[in-house]
Formats: C-alpha cells, sequence, structure tokens
C-alpha cells in the first residue's frame, strides 16, 4: 500500500506521518518547514533564505524544535544573511534522535556578521540520528564565525556528517575596518560522548589582507569523551596572493590514529615537508610555514611527510 505523502506549506506546528514541507523562499527570521517539531516520517522541504538585515535573527532550515523518529531534514540554503548577529541550523533547533537524518544544507556568511551556524541540530544528535553533508563559508564576515558541522552535541550512536566548514575572511569594511576576525569551527559537534562518530570533515582556515588579524581555532570533530570516535579529517591553510592565513592557527585535536592530515595550499616558499620548521613547545607542537604557522595543541608526536599535503 502507498503512503499518502502530502506537501504542507509552512506550518507553526509539527509535521508527522508522511507530511512532506514544501520548497521556500524566505527573508527575515523564519523556519522553513514546521514552528514545532518533526516526528514519524515527515520531510522537511529544500528551503532557501536570502536577504540581510540589522538586528539579531535567527533561521531554521527545517523544524524550530527537534527531529525524532524516521523524519528527514531538506537541504536547504542560507545565503546573503547580514545581520549583526546571524544564527542558523541546517535542520533541527533542538535535539535529533530516533533515526532522523539531516540534510545536505548550504551556509554563507555575510558581511558585518557574526555566523553562528550548525550544520544539522542545535542541540543534541542521539540515537541513531545522521548529519548530513553541509557547506559552510564564511565570507567577509566582520567579527568571526562559530560554525559546527552537525550539532551542538552528539551522544550515543550519533554519526556526523562530512562537512566542508570555510572560516572568515578578514577584509576591510566600513562597519569594523581591520578588527580582528576570530573563528571557531568544529567539524562535528563541541561535545561527543557514548558511541558518537565523527564524519571526515575538510577545514579551510579563514585569511586577512596585510595589517589586519585572522584566528583560527579548529576541531576536525570536537571534545571526545567516553567511546566517541573522531573521524578523518583535512585542515587547509590556503593564501590567496597578499591574503594570508598568518600565525594565529590552532588544531585542538590532530590525531594521526584518525589519519587527519594538514594541506598547506599557495604559501609563498612552501612547497614539501622539507619546508617546514617543526618545534615542540610544552605540549604543543608549532608548525611554521613560510610566513605562516599553525600550532597543534596537545599534540608531541614525530610528525612526518605523511601528515602533510602541498599544493603550489
Ligand atoms: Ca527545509
Ligand atoms: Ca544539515
Ligand atoms: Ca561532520
Amino acid at each position: 500500500m502507498a503512503h499518502m505523502v502530502t506537501r504542507i506549506p509552512i506550518t507553526p506546528g509539527d509535521l508527522t506521518d508522511h507530511q512532506w514541507g514544501t520548497d521556500d523562499i524566505l527573508t527575515g527570521d523564519a523556519f522553513g518547514d514546521a514552528g514545532g517539531s518533526m516526528f514519524e516520517f515527515s520531510r522537511g522541504g529544500n528551503d532557501t533564505f536570502t536577504t540581510g538585515g540589522s538586528s539579531d535573527a535567527t533561521f531554521y532550515g527545517d523544524a524550530a524544535g527537534g527531529m525524532f523518529d524516521f523524519a528527514q531534514g531538506g537541504d536547504d540554503s542560507f545565503t546573503g544573511l547580514s545581520f549583526s548577529t546571524t544564527t542558523a541550523y541546517g535542520d533541527a533547533g533542538g535535539d535529533m534522535s530516533g533515526d532522523s537524518k539531516g540534510g545536505n544544507d548550504f551556509f554563507t556568511g555575510g558581511v558585518s556578521s557574526v555566523g553562528n551556524f550548525y550544520g544539522d541540530a542545535g542541540g543534541n544528535m542521539s540515537g541513531h540520528a545522521q548529519g548530513g553533508d553541509d557547506t559552510f563559508t564564511g565570507g567577509d564576515i566582520d567579527f568571526g564565525a562559530h560554525f559546527v558541522g552537525d550539532a551542538k552535541s552528539m551522544s550515543e550512536s550519533a554519526k556526523g556528517g562530512n562537512d566542508t566548514l570555510t572560516g572568515g575572511n578578514n577584509t576591510f569594511t566600513l562597519v569594523n575596518g581591520l578588527a580582528p576576525v576570530n573563528n571557531i569551527l568544529f567539524g562535528d559537534a563541541e561535545f561527543m560522548s557514548g558511541s558518537a562518530k565523527g564524519g571526515d570533515d575538510t577545514l579551510f582556515a579563514g585569511t586577512t589582507v596585510p595589517g589586519g588579524t585572522v584566528s583560527n581555532v579548529m576541531w576536525g570533530d570536537g571534545q571526545l569523551s567516553g567511546g566517541a570516535q573522531g573521524g578523518k579529517d583535512l585542515f587547509v591553510f590556503k593564501d590567496n596572493g597578499s591574503m594570508t592565513v598568518g600565525t594565529i592557527n590552532t588544531i585542538e585535536d590532530f590525531s594521526q590514529s584518525q589519519h587527519d592530515q594538514i594541506k598547506f595550499v599557495d604559501v609563498a616558499d612552501v612547497h614539501s615537508f622539507n619546508d617546514l620548521v617543526i618545534a615542540q613547545s610544552a605540549t604543543d607542537t608549532v608548525i611554521t610555514a613560510g610566513a605562516d604557522q599553525v600550532t597543534l595543541h596537545n599534540f608531541t608526536n614525530s610528525l612526518t611527510a605523511n601528515d602533510f599535503l602541498f599544493v603550489g
């Protein structure tokens, strides 16, 4: 027997059964599909959130509440958002549990904003919840990006998606001049416990024009406890002409057993492992690559050529 699928316009309530949200184009504070939660076999539509503003704003790709049972988020796009503080959740503002699944969402930071973006859930992912493969681009963010690939926290058997996160760049703007841009990037979640498993994420450091400051704090996975496991993550430091990643870059959870790697792209005079200067400083390892520097926090193993990739 075929299930009755009904497309439901944006509702302030819940989506249940086989209800499926419509595909919408939205401006200002908004949720893409449900103001409540999503249950059973409900699905979110593929929504587009656009347009800037001046105050703070919050966006939910699918549900402002949680996603439970077999609920599935749509593939949503957040772009052109230029509020003072923009908070966006790719799928659910709250928790995801059961066999719920996040969609593959796209986030782009706007000028003069702080971006707090969560690829899937603003709360905890538990049960067998699965994050989507989300893409974050900081763009010319004025003060900083706080990007989390999947959820605020992950527990039980939740699994993170394979996400791509690019920090914001420090370019001169009328609002901020050249004040520091601070990026904090988590490939999966701020806290991971139980049997949670991180995805294979790619993190790009943000850059700055000469005379400016950018800092990049990068977590391939997040803070692990219990039996939680990290994925195979790639950390990319890419200079763009006179715009560089600078020296205030830290990788908080670099792991050789997880096969993490560090990639330098178009860094002047850096073409191979032999061009790096590697030194230990207390419990950290400091990698100097030309004019750029990356510090591996709480890492004192020997680095080898296998830990690095080079382009340019
Ligand atoms: Ca949606
Ligand atoms: Ca997502
Ligand atoms: Ca992830």
